[in-house]
């Protein structure tokens, strides 16, 4: 028996401008974004597993991973067909600890070409699995990856190689590194989160460029480390560690824990210098926040993670909260609470800048089937959102020119009428203002969101890693639709 979907469509107007005047706008002239299917809690595999170690030696991790498809439980009784990391969903989870080399030994059983990509990580320029570095790896074709984790913190990995195709699939799987002064704590768990978009009978939809270029494809299940409404069991009294990740295609979560308090001890980067309590968390496409709760309730009692309503334009903001997945206390007595830490390692905060670029983000429309390819298969009259970096459509982009150890400040200039979260990769940075306020941390970053038109800037010290970096809208339907850029760092 199917479960009715629920497919009760937002219709909300895309703000289409100027070229689009007395135009036909084709399947244009509307967004549709699906509200998300209610699923009831259940137990389902919540930790995902973690990948095994294959070379003894003492800082080497050596992981063994197979692109290919598979059927995948993401419900009770539901299995969809997805292209998966070892036949998981997420992948196997990779674990390292800051210093360590780490190899990965990959093969692509895709029945088309891929690459990995490890968000995040401070790779060199060779191993970032983007096509100015690699060409993709071919079905049937293995090839190794092979670096040095230097940071603690956070990251994911996933392809970089029709991405918003192939992570909606779900290939995504988290990266763990972990440092010298991790705080003690009840727990350590990754929580991967991500929406599919589902038919009537829980497979995937079918990719619409069309449709799901303007907002990019928001799903109708969310997924918590490939589970629909999991439950987290939490040992009472404990202090639970979540290392949140987001590898959603489009959808932001606005993560809270509704009647708790949260202690954000995490970004994208690593700890935070000393943890702040929050009520709530915005994880943008490409983002990770590191976040302890207190399990300070009765026994067996259920709490709901859940992401509140946010609007980053065009009609998202009209969709009512989502429940993520529960977290439910045990029956035993409270175990004692671990100390909560009060300040982890200082941030040197990056010195003035010596050299200064803009980057605008843009939108605009034009004939499908134009120079850029918009198209596919559509009729000549519809209209299709394009999306750009300071004029240009990637891939017809010019590289920006860099020096090796400079700190440059970077202006993302936001000109468009929705959010949209920036991913630089290769280095991390630390933001100085958003909409001309400075933040009230020091942090790491390599993901931020970008308000719609406002501007945030940022510092980066250009360290270590020469060679061609990619900077772009993790939003993967706007990225792999123009807005996308190419750093090419040299030596001095
Ligand atoms: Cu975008």
């Amino acid at each position: 028996m199917t479960r009715p979907l629920h497919l009760a469509f937002v219709t909300a107007v895309a703000a289409l401008t100027g070229a689009c005047n007395g135009m036909d706008m084709g399947n244009m002239d509307g967004t549709m974004i699906p509200e998300v299917i209610e699923v009831d809690a259940s137990e389902g595999p919540f930790e995902p597993n973690a990948a095994p170690d294959l070379d003894p030696a003492p800082n080497v991790v050596e992981v063994a991973l197979e692109a290919k498809v598979a059927d995948v439980e993401i419900a009770p009784g539901r299995t969809a067909s997805m292209w998966t990391y070892n036949g998981q969903l997420p992948g196997p989870r990779i674990e390292a600890r800051a210093g360590d080399t780490v190899r990965v030994r990959f093969k692509n059983s895709l029945p088309e070409a891929t690459t990995i990509h490890w968000h995040g990580v401070r790779v060199p320029a060779a191993m970032d699995g983007v096509p100015a570095v690699q060409s993709p790896i071919a079905a049937g074709v293995e090839f190794t990856y092979e670096f040095v984790v230097p940071d603690a913190g956070t990251f994911w990995y996933h392809p970089h190689v029709r991405s918003e195709e192939q992570v909606e699939r779900g290939l995504y799987g988290a990266f763990v590194v972990r440092g010298d002064a991790e705080p003690a704590t009840t727990t350590d768990r990754t929580v991967v989160l991500d929406d599919l978009l589902v038919d009537s009978n829980w497979q995937l939809s079918d990719f619409d460029p069309m449709m799901q270029a303007m907002v990019g494809r928001q799903g109708n299940v969310i997924l918590a480390n490939g589970w629909a409404h999991p439950i987290a069991g939490v040992a009472r009294g404990g202090l639970h560690r979540f290392r949140f990740i987001n590898a959603a295609n489009a959808r932001y979560f606005r993560l809270a824990l509704p009647g708790h308090g949260l202690i954000q001890i995490g970004t994208d980067g690593g700890l935070l210098p000393a943890p702040r309590e929050v009520d709530e968390l915005l994880l943008v496409p490409g983002e990770r926040a590191d976040v302890l709760v207190v399990a300070s309730g009765d026994a067996n009692e259920t709490m709901e993670w859940t992401s509140l309503r946010y609007d980053r334009g065009h009609g998202t903001g009209e969709l009512p909260d989502a429940i993520v997945f529960q977290m439910k206390h045990g029956s035993d007595a409270p175990i004692a609470t671990p100390a909560t830490p009060s300040a982890f390692a200082a941030i040197a905060e990056l010195p003035a800048a010596t050299v200064q670029r803009e980057i605008k983000l843009e939108e605009s429309m034009a004939m499908s089937g134009g120079e850029h390819g918009a198209g596919h298969g559509s009729s000549t009259t519809d209209m299709a959102p394009v999306f750009s970096i300071n004029g240009e459509v990637f891939p017809d982009v010019t590289p920006l020119a860099a020096t090796l150890e400079t700190v440059e400040e970077w202006s993302i200039v936001n000109t468009t009428e929705m959010d949209h979260p920036f991913h630089l990769h290769g280095f991390r940075f630390q933001v100085v203002s958003v909409d001309g306020a400075a933040p009230s941390v020091v942090a790491w970053r390599d993901s931020i969101n970008i308000p719609a038109e406002k501007t945030v800037k940022f510092r980066v010290r250009l360290e270590d890693n020469p060679g061609t970096w990619m900077f772009h809208c993790h939003i993967l339907e706007h990225a792999e639709r123009g807005m996308m850029g190419e750093l090419e760092v040299a030596a001095p």
